[in-house]
Parts: C-alpha cells; structure tokens; sequence
C-alpha cells in the first residue's frame, strides 16, 4: 500500500465535500489514458446521486478504438460519458449537449416545485492535472482558469459562466489517501497527477519501459531505433541513452537522463497513442 497524502488534499477534499451541495451536476474530468485508475475512488459514495459526465479528457494520447469502448462501458453503468481534447476544444460540442441533456430534467424538476429558473450549476472535478482548467477555458468563453503541465496548478475554488448559462465551478486537483496498488500510483505518476518529487524518476522511467514492451512494442521500438527490445528495464533505459547520445564520462549511458526522456515523451505523446487500460479488466 502506498501512502501518501499532501496536507492541501484533505482541505480539498472536505471543500469538495461541501461544494457538492450547491450544484446540481458533477462533471468528472479523467485522463483516457487510464480511464479506471484516474476516478477517485473517494468520490464514489456522494456523486451517485447526481447527474454524472465523465470527461475523458486527453483522448488525442489515448488509443481511438480502446476510448470508444470506455465509452460505451461507462454508458452501460449510468453515467454521461464524451471523448474530449480540451487544449485542441476538440469534442465539445458533444460535451455540451451532453451538459445540456443532463440539465433538462433538473430544470423541469425546479418547475414542477414551482422555483424560478436558476441556472444550472455543475461542478467540475477530478485528478491533479488531468485538464480541469482547460476543459473549463474551452467552454466558458470569459474564464482565464490557471493551467499548468504539472499536478496541484488550481488552488482555490473558482465559478464561471458558459455560453448556455451553466454555471461551472472548478477545483484543485483531487487523489485519495491510499492508493490500492503499485499499479494505480505508477500509472498517476507516469501520466503527471502525481508530482515527480514523490515518485523517483528512475524508478517510474524503469516501470513505464518495462510496460511499453507489451503495451505498444512496435512504436516503442521505433521510436528509439531498437532492433531488439532488450529484456531488462535497465538495459532498455541503457541502449535508449545510447541511441540518444546521452553518455557521460567514459561513454557509459545515463540512464537516469533516459528515463526521464521517456517519460516527457510519453506524456507529450511522441511514442504513439498508447492506453493503459482495457475495460474489460475493470
Ligand atoms: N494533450 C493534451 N493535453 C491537455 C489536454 N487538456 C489539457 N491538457 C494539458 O494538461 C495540462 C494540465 O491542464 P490543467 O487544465 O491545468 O489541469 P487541471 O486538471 O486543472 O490541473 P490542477 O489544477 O493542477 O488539478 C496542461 O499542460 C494542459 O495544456 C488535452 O486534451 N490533450
Ligand atoms: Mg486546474
């Protein structure tokens, strides 16, 4: 079990917590990378009662043909789900008529009670850095929201207004205490919700080339002129630096640099569109 709770989270959690009474839809931003291991497991109690979008936002890094079937899996289990580029607003046309469907019958509910028509209130959450903030810029014409390539960019809670009236409130980034397994903090370090200074770099570049030889074995070979993937973690990392020119004193490969090269370029990106999850393990 790895443990690992900045002090701003729990602050985060318990505003969250309190947030959730004011709106009336939740819109979950998750990475399409790892559709599974980015939902906070936390949140499941109190949003079930809700409207509930699920974001898969980064699907321009995600496999096209594994997205569509996150889609329909998480269709089947009653939440909204769309496929989003938020930095390219790609996608958020669906997005919005997906907002615009759930709001529906919440706004007929407030008439048969009689209220005036308010606006639709939606929270936005989810992960450190999985795009929050830019899913929001993307639909609220007037928001300037703080982004940032790194976890914890957005610290306070902060409302905006769309186009169609929908009021959306985005949150800092939110993860849970416990993580279950390896696998899940691996996958939130390699994908940037986790800041590099709590996951060694070595070990995380390590993981992730070991995982790529069954993932995505033809474009990671490509990618780094291998004609043989080699066996071990440390020999890839080495004949990566080795390909790159990264050597140090002696001609020996500086397979930390290595490491740290292949998780800028996975995370840019640049070794294909790779998926780390199938939803039929989930
Ligand atoms: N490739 C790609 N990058 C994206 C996309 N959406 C956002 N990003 C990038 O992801 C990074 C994080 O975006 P933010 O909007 O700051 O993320 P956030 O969830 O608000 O992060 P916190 O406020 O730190 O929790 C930025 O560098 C964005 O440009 C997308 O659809 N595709
Ligand atoms: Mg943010």
């Amino acid at each position: 079990m790895i443990q690992w709770y900045p002090g701003h989270m729990a602050k985060t959690k318990r505003n969250i917590e309190a947030d959730l009474a004011l709106v009336d839809m939740i819109i979950e931003v998750i990475d399409a990378r790892i559709p599974a291991s980015s939902r906070n497991p936390d949140l499941q109690p109190y949003i079930k009662r809700k409207a509930h979008l699920l974001l898969l936002n980064k699907s321009d890094l995600a496999e096209e043909k594994l997205t569509r079937q996150w889609i329909s899996h998480y269709r089947k289990m009653g939440y909204i789900p769309a496929a989003v580029n938020a930095a390219r607003k790609q996608g958020l046309r669906e997005m919005m008529l997906a907002i615009e469907t759930a709001s529906r019958p919440i706004m007929a509910k407030l008439k048969e009670k009689n209220r005036l028509p308010r606006p639709v209130r939606a929270m936005v959450l989810g992960i450190p850095n999985c795009g929050k903030s830019t899913v929001i810029n993307a639909i609220a014409p007037n928001a300037s929201a703080k982004t940032g390539n790194k976890p914890g960019v957005t610290r306070g809670r902060q409302w905006v207004k769309t186009k169609a009236g929908i009021e959306l409130l985005d949150t800092p980034g939110m993860l849970w205490p416990k993580f279950a397994d390896y696998d899940t903090a691996f996958k939130l370090a390699v994908c940037g919700s986790i800041s590099d200074s709590v996951f060694p770099v070595y070990q995380v570049g390590c993981e992730l080339a070991q995982r790529l030889k069954d993932l995505a074995p033809q474009q990671f070979a490509a990618r780094y002129k291998m004609a043989i993937i080699p066996d071990t973690a440390e020999e890839i990392l080495a004949l990566i630096a080795q390909n790159r020119g990264m050597l140090g004193q002696g001609g020996k490969p500086r397979d930390e640099d290595a490491a740290l090269l292949l998780i800028q370029e996975f995370r840019a990106g640049k070794i294909g569109r790779i998926t780390m999850e199938r939803p039929a393990a989930h």
